[in-house]
């Protein structure tokens, strides 16, 4: 992997807001599955509250802490060369815990944040029945504030989240919600919706008039492409949230049962990637040049 400095990674992510065109993120849960985003050309890497926490086998409810979202990113991080933006879900807790996370996950590399406008703990935006409890405005107006103000360097991103269209408030409410963040320094808006169709969403764009970029997460509504996206303008950043792990979860469940069937491992092989696809995601090539150079 050719290295690339967290400048860069972040001068690259500041450019998807500004250029023409929409940036493409998807989510991952750990480094190997960045890895494979990187590899399948993706401009950047959603570090997923539900991915990661469904790599501990646990609910996406803050059950996990904070370093462990962070240790997940950094690692993420670490083996590639596009910028990882990590979904912080509230914040961790207040505006104080929030100053501490931009702290510990810009010192992992991380080039910007979002957090969303739930009260903590918070569960999964599409949790049929969850809860959805709004925060009051200027409660997380001050952590967008407080985030702003606390990162190190100018080009972090601070994405604001809002769930009022998940939390069933109305479209007014999204509204007057996205420009109080807007106004308060956030980088972006991230419209979250549950909706089937992307008509809620697409109500939203048309009458949004701030300059502010927006950020898309289609999973509800996965109708809406990329194309069209790019048509609207105002979305910058658009984030296939969780799709590698659920295609994971389906092969490795398809395999589990088909040893359990067959009574052995001899029918499997047209299932799996040879071990030498996992040295290579590994960096095995790159270890063996070095041990050539340094091992004597
Ligand atoms: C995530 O990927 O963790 C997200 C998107 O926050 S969602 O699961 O839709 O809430
Ligand atoms: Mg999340």
């Amino acid at each position: 992997m050719t290295i690339v400095s967290q400048k860069e990674k972040l001068r690259k992510a500041r450019e998807f807001l500004t250029r023409p065109g929409v940036a493409l993120g998807v989510g991952a849960g750990d480094a190997l599955c960045a890895k494979l985003i990187e590899k399948a050309g993706f401009d950047f890497i959603w570090s997923s509250s539900l991915c990661v926490s469904a790599c501990y086998a646990v609910p996406d409810a803050n059950l996990i802490s904070m370093s462990q979202y962070c240790e997940a990113a950094r690692s993420m991080n670490e083996v590639v060369s596009i910028p990882v933006v990590a979904d912080c879900d509230t914040g961790y807790g207040n505006a104080n815990n929030l100053m501490y996370a931009v702290k510990k996950f810009e010192e992992a590399g991380i080039v910007g944040i979002s957090i969303e406008d739930k009260k903590f703990p918070k569960d999964n935006s599409l949790l049929e029945g969850g809860r959805q409890e709004l925060a009051p405005i200027d409660e997380f107006v001050g952590k967008i504030k407080a985030a702003k103000d606390h990162q190190q360097s100018e080009e972090f991103i601070v994405i604001a989240r809002v769930e009022a269209l998940i939390a069933g408030w109305g479209q007014e409410e999204a509204m007057k919600r996205s420009r109080c963040y807007a106004e308060a320094g956030a980088d972006c808006i991230l419209m979250h919706s549950k909706a089937k169709q992307p008509d809620e969403i697409l109500e939203f764009i048309r009458n949004w008039d701030h300059p502010a970029p927006i950020a898309l997460v289609p999973t509800n509504y996965p109708s809406l492409t990329r194309k069209e996206v790019e048509k609207l303008k105002k979305v910058k950043l658009f984030i296939y949230a969780n799709q590698p792990m659920r295609a994971s979860v389906k092969a490795q469940e398809a395999l589990l049962e088909e040893i359990k069937r067959e009574g052995g491992i001899h029918t499997i092989d047209p299932m799996m990637v040879p071990v030498s696809h996992i040295f290579d995601l590994q960096g095995i090539p790159k270890m063996k040049e070095d041990e050539k150079k340094y091992l004597v």
